[in-house]
């Protein structure tokens, strides 16, 4: 699971804030000689407190000497504490010279909440690499029917299917070079999509990437929102502009929409293509809907 763990029985879950101990053992394994001393110190991430380093004194041979000493995690709401992941505690021994001549390791895990806090909720590829997201079982569709007889089309890959049948399409996956996760838009001067997040949601900011292309022209240039609580009864769609950021990141751009305080269950986004787009494209790689975890 790369850089996250699952809870482990092995592994010590802490509370942000909280103070607990570290034992290190230091054990002189030799049949014949003493250990002339020297000095033990514990390692953490910055912003965790570790008390000071101690004076070991001389250990015999095959004997253990044991050192105690506190670590504090950081407060709750530290910029570097995240759910699901690991964090290392090191101890350094070191000669009476001051050389270090021993290592040792272990990890503590850290239980975060997501409640209340923004995560992101439409099951896109990157939720499993994210910290702060929250498996939804989120969906998609296309309202937009296009006219064949007029050249209109949809183009939008099948990616994958889950488990339990849930099909995800282009605009909740993709890969680091995938042109094809892109939904497509062709002859058509809106495109509408509308999510389903199963249940209603407390909605902070959605955010799109624009498909990896050198034409900027196919990014959508404004989106309509609006929303529901059961898929019937929409509000009244609220035009925004979609400003692209600046930095293009694997030939694309991101932007972002603050919703204001909203619940809902169903997102609809109606997608305006930029009229100078030459070939009457319009694509778009990913869409993320970020609310407040639960
Ligand atoms: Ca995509």
């Amino acid at each position: 699971m790369g850089r996250f763990a699952a809870e482990n029985e092995k592994t010590p879950l802490l509370k942000s804030g909280q103070t607990f101990k570290v034992n290190v053992q230091i054990v002189n394994p030799s049949a014949e000689s003493v250990f002339a001393g020297g000095r033990v110190k514990v390692n953490a991430l910055k912003d965790w407190n570790v008390s000071q380093d101690q004076d070991v004194h001389e250990i015999a041979p095959g004997n253990v000497a044991t050192f105690s000493f506190d670590v504090t995690v950081p407060p709750e709401g530290h910029p570097e504490l995240y759910p699901n992941r690991i964090y290392p505690l090191t101890a350094d021994l070191f000669d009476v010279d001051g050389k270090r001549v021993s290592v040792t390791h272990t990890v503590v895990a850290v239980d975060i909440q997501k409640k209340g806090h923004e995560v992101l909720l439409t099951d896109n590829w990157v939720s499993a690499n994210m910290p702060w997201a929250e498996w939804t079982c989120a969906t998609y569709r296309h309202v937009s029917v296009p006219d064949a007889a007029n050249g209109q089309e949809i183009v939008d890959a099948l990616w994958t299917k889950l488990g339990d049948g849930t099909e995800v399409y282009a605009l909740q996956s993709g890969d680091r070079s995938g042109r094809r996760r892109a939904a497509t838009w062709k002859k058509m001067a809106e495109g509408v999509v509308e999510f389903d997040l199963k249940k209603p949601r407390h909605l902070t900011r959605i955010f799109f990437w624009e498909s990896r292309t050198n034409d900027r022209t196919e990014a959508p240039i404004a989106v309509k929102l609006s929303y529901s609580a059961d898929g019937e009864t929409f509000s009244e769609p609220e035009e925004c502009a979609i400003e692209w950021g600046a930095e293009v990141k694997d030939l694309s751009r991101q932007a972002e929409i603050r919703f204001p305080a909203k619940s809902a269950r169903y997102v609809r986004l109606a997608f305006t293509a930029n009229p100078v787009n030459k070939r009457k494209v319009m694509s778009l790689d990913e869409v993320w809907i970020m609310g407040l975890g639960e």
